[in-house]
């Protein structure tokens, strides 16, 4: 099974949003091994988005994801990266279907609420980076066999 770092923003969690986002995870069927509420350092988010370290938003990237705490978690499931991203709309919020997280609560690039991984190998990179002590491995399989 797929796994996916799924990261509620700053603004997600000061808008309380946080709940919301964890519904549309779990309704979906996917399955939730680690769960925190941390104060990113500089240091985790500048190793966390070292891939646009280059990139004219960078400064500004790094304000906002310092401005306040975070929510980490990662999803087990099938598909669980692609699906993910789905489930969180566009990078853009306005190029965001309604029914996204992004297309039905925020509007600016800046300010879009939350990160999922991009592909299995930074997923796997990224929940090794936010959770180092690894996540829950429980048994699922009555449940799973309600999805699946
Ligand atoms: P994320 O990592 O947050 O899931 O976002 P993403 O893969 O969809 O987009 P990425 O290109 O990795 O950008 C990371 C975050 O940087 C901010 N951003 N601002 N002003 C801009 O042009 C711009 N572009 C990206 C967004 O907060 C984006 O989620």
């Amino acid at each position: 099974m797929e796994r996916t770092y799924i990261m509620v923003k700053p603004d997600g969690v000061e808008r309380g949003l946080v709940g919301e986002i964890i519904k549309r995870f779990e309704q979906k069927g996917y399955q939730l091994v680690a769960l925190k509420l941390v104060s990113p350092t500089k240091q985790l988010l500048e190793e966390h988005y070292k891939d646009l370290k280059d990139k004219p938003f960078f400064p500004s990237l790094m304000t906002y994801m310092l401005s306040g705490p975070v929510v980490g978690m990662v999803w087990r499931g099938k598909d669980a990266v692609k699906t993910g991203r789905r489930i969180l709309g566009e990078t853009n919020p306005l190029a965001s279907n309604p029914g996204t997280i992004r297309g039905d609560f925020c509007i600016d690039m800046g300010r879009n609420l939350c990160h999922g991984s991009d592909a299995v190998e930074s997923a796997e990179r990224e929940i090794a980076l936010w959770f180092p002590s690894g996540v829950v491995e429980w048994d699922r399989k009555r449940v799973n066999s309600l999805i699946y």
